[in-house]
């Protein structure tokens, strides 16, 4: 393989059959390989190749933005920032994505575990199917890879390696820039409400002066502050779950930024969840009592991150930040905790600055959410929206002064209720 080509069910076979990394995990000849396209991500091609022993699945970047078609290219480079960040989320927290067994740079194509049984959390939440240690599992994962993927944890000269390195997803980093921080807050060409009921607080949020500063702030954070690795684009799309396992996929947006970037994402994913769920369980008792579990996961999961994040404080600390010789070994440990504790409740409130912007980007930007943009009838969708991005507002204002996150549990409860 050399010159770039996209892949098609037909042609996979015959020009991955003779790679022994694919062949033994499908296993069978290659002629009787079932290969079919799954893709229904906004970006790239996804293969489900099967054998007689085995599957994988094939990843292969287009070199344009599928939700819209050859008028947006996008570089084919996303597949090789893919591929490091999911060798490095491997290392920093075995177990949680799937393993690459072949990377083609050329063909922007990674071979990958077939995670089975699993499926997208998306599809789980909306049924109102509950997973297992869902928050537990988030919250460390986004702890392990904020910390070992920093200057407090990793050799000072392999992380300025990795900033460098993850600096070269400009195109990716630039969807972001624009679509996330930036086109929600004013009538920019690609953005879609779907329903005119939105009409009124649309306006009252593009007005919202206050908010288009705070905007702005937290996107200078995503461009300046390469702290950690981030997956760049965590949401419930990005997530695969059985009843007890979760796994993580999809880190082609990954990047060099905020320590609150990931986890605030997620759990403005979640309370967009929580906000959506009239539409999905008609049932009050047992949509009420899968609300209040899609807000323990979202408590869980910052928990989780805290515990997770002070257990390396107190293990791992072998970076160039905080160093343990200027603390701990000068009888200063008090100040280590304090230093810490401070570094978490900046953490915290960039996690609801981010959490807030996702929620106004996800239905009013372009690229939207499923647990939304399926409610078809706009006279019920409208106003579960309007309760997400009135609290998504909510939460970039006041973001410095929560410092709780049942303050946030109960400000999504309020919105609910009215
Ligand atoms: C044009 S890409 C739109 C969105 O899809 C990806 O999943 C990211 O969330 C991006 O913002
Ligand atoms: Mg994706």
């Amino acid at each position: 393989l050399s010159e770039y080509e996209p892949l098609s069910p037909e042609t996979l076979p015959h020009r991955l059959g003779g790679l022994p990394a694919v062949a033994e995990a499908v296993g069978g000849p290659p002629e009787a390989w079932r290969v079919a396209e799954v893709g229904d991500g906004n970006l790239n091609l996804v293969f489900i190749v099967e054998g007689s022993s085995g599957s994988v699945i094939v990843k292969q970047a287009l070199p344009y933005v599928r939700l819209v078609g050859d008028s947006w290219p996008l570089p084919l480079k996303r597949a090789f920032f893919e591929y490091n960040a999911l060798i490095r989320q491997e290392a920093v927290d075995p177990g949680i994505v799937p393993k690459v067994a072949y990377f083609d740079e050329d063909q922007a194509l990674i071979v990958m575990e077939r995670l089975s049984p699993h499926i997208i959390l998306r599809g789980q939440t909306m049924a109102g199917r509950k997973v297992e240690e869902l928050g537990r599992v988030m919250g460390r994962f986004c702890a392990r890879t904020a910390f070992r993927c920093s200057d407090l944890s990793m050799d000072a000269g392999q992380k300025k390696a990795d900033v460098a390195l993850f600096s070269g997803n400009v195109e990716l980093c630039d969807i972001t820039e624009n679509l996330v921080f930036t086109d929600p807050y004013f009538d920019a060409e690609m953005n879609r409400h779907t329903a005119p009921q939105l009409d009124g607080v649309v306006d009252e949020l593009r007005a919202d002066k206050a908010l288009k500063i705070e905007a702005q702030h937290m996107k200078r954070a995503f461009t300046a502050r390469a702290e950690t690795l981030c997956h760049g684009d965590l949401h419930a799309g990005s997530i695969m779950v059985t009843g007890d396992s979760v796994r993580i996929i999809d880190p082609e947006f990954a990047f060099y930024g905020p320590m609150g970037f990931d986890i605030g994402m997620l759990i403005g994913n979640y309370l967009m969840a929580y906000h959506s769920m009239s539409a999905h369980i008609p049932d009050a008792e047992e949509r009420a009592a899968y609300q209040e579990w899609l807000l323990e996961v979202t408590r869980e999961t910052w928990v989780s991150f805290t515990d997770e994040f002070r257990r390396l404080w107190a293990t791992e600390r072998t970076g160039i930040l905080y160093p343990v010789t200027l603390y701990e070994d000068q009888g200063h440990a008090d100040a280590a905790e304090a230093a810490r504790d401070e570094l978490l409740a900046e953490i915290f409130a960039d996690l609801l600055g981010f959490a807030g912007i996702e929620m106004h980007r996800r239905i009013l930007g372009l690229a939207h959410v499923a647990e939304f943009d399926s409610i078809e009838n706009e006279d019920l969708r409208a106003p579960l929206e309007e309760r997400s991005l009135r609290l998504g507002r909510d939460l970039v204002l006041r973001r410095r002064q929560i410092t709780d996150i049942d303050t946030v549990l109960a400000m999504a409860r309020e919105r609910e209720t009215g």
